[in-house]
């Protein structure tokens, strides 16, 4: 079996952590591999049988590899991720720096494999909360079309990284304790025990840029800008696991029975939907999984063709990292990568 060089940029935040652990899980086939990072350059990284140093990024960063996975950030992202694709190097990019360039495919293998193939060595992973949204969503679409979205979404800290991790612990354990909170510098309010209806930063229009990525995203992955979306996205102090509430309107009527029937077979998705056993999807079930999760599917009794669902899935996972490794392992597939 061929092998390949691969780069993970960003190699020891959140999501490179689960890069990581899903190339080893998956037995990707790795030739050379090599981590770069910022904060944690020359930091000894255990990776199999092998041990890797974390280095920093240069000009010769990139050459002589297959395959970028890239988390790092949109601002790095921009810096060096056309350079890498010119070298040769493919890459495979989680920031929002190129999600919606024309030239540049945004791909959720179970919903638009083939975008992969107009691709110019960049290919852009959606954001987390868009992914698992419309990998359950997709099916649905397919058979009955969608004509309207409205979603809300209750996003796990781990989305913000490891800072954030840290930093909902350090002020539950505070207020648990009954001291004042100690730290409050990744979000803009207190997160332990709150909610705050802000995520990425305030754009004109009122909305967040979160809300505004599932908005486009969404429509440039389902290959339909006929579709309306609208999106409140809301940070809960859940550490991994973003849930969404999520409402459509179809086109054409469909039962929740049809629904249920059409996302058991779909790929990526389990449903789990019985209220009776008090069954339905939840963030601390989902972590560590590879799928999507639905369930609450219920008519929506205000209008004639409505469904509303939740729908749970570990955003560092299929929102990231896995997402990614998956693009990648479809790149090879497809004879698409050196
Ligand atoms: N601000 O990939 O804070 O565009 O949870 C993902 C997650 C941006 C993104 C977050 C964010 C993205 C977050």
């Amino acid at each position: 079996m061929k092998k390949y060089n691969v780069v993970v940029l960003g190699a020891t935040g959140a999501v490179g952590i689960e890069f990581r652990k899903i190339l080893l899980e998956r037995k990707f086939p790795i030739d050379k591999i090599r981590f770069l990072g910022s904060s944690t350059v020359g930091k000894q990284i255990e990776f199999g049988d092998r041990t890797v140093t974390v280095e920093a990024v240069g000009d010769d960063s990139f050459k002589g590899y297959d395959i970028g996975l890239f988390s790092a950030g949109a601002a790095i992202s921009k810096q060096v991720a056309r350079r890498a694709a010119e070298s040769g190097c493919v890459v495979i990019d989680n920031s929002s720096a190129w999600r919606m360039e024309p030239d540049v495919p945004l791909v959720i293998p179970e919903v638009n494999p083939d975008d992969v193939d107009w691709n110019k060595g960049l290919i852009a992973n959606p954001n987390c909360s868009t992914i698992q949204m419309v990998v359950a969503l997709k099916p649905l679409h397919d058979y009955a079309k969608i004509k309207r979205i409205v979603v809300s979404t209750y996003q796990a800290v781990s989305g913000t990284g490891l800072k954030a991790i840290e930093e909902l612990g350090i002020q539950v354990k505070d207020i648990v304790q009954e001291r004042p909170v100690s730290q409050r510098r990744v979000y803009a309010h207190q997160i332990a025990f709150n909610a705050l209806p802000h995520i990425d930063v305030f754009l004109p229009n009122g909305y967040t840029k979160e809300e505004m990525k599932m908005v486009n995203e969404t429509r440039k992955i389902m290959g339909d800008d006929s579709i309306g979306v609208t999106a409140t996205t809301v940070r809960v102090p859940v550490y991994h696991g973003h849930s969404e509430s999520v409402n459509i309107e179809t086109e054409k009527k469909i039962t929740p029975e049809k629904a249920r029937e059409l996302l058991e077979n779909a790929p990526g998705v389990i449903v789990e939907d019985d209220p009776a056993q008090n069954l339905y999807p939840l963030a601390i079930n989902a972590v560590g999984r590879d799928e999507v999760f639905v369930g609450r599917i219920r008519e929506d009794e205000s209008i004639s063709n409505g469904l509303n669902m939740w729908i749970v899935s570990d955003n560092i996972r299929k929102g990231a990292a896995l997402n990614a490794v998956q693009i990648a392992e479809l790149l090879i597939k497809k004879g698409m990568v050196k």
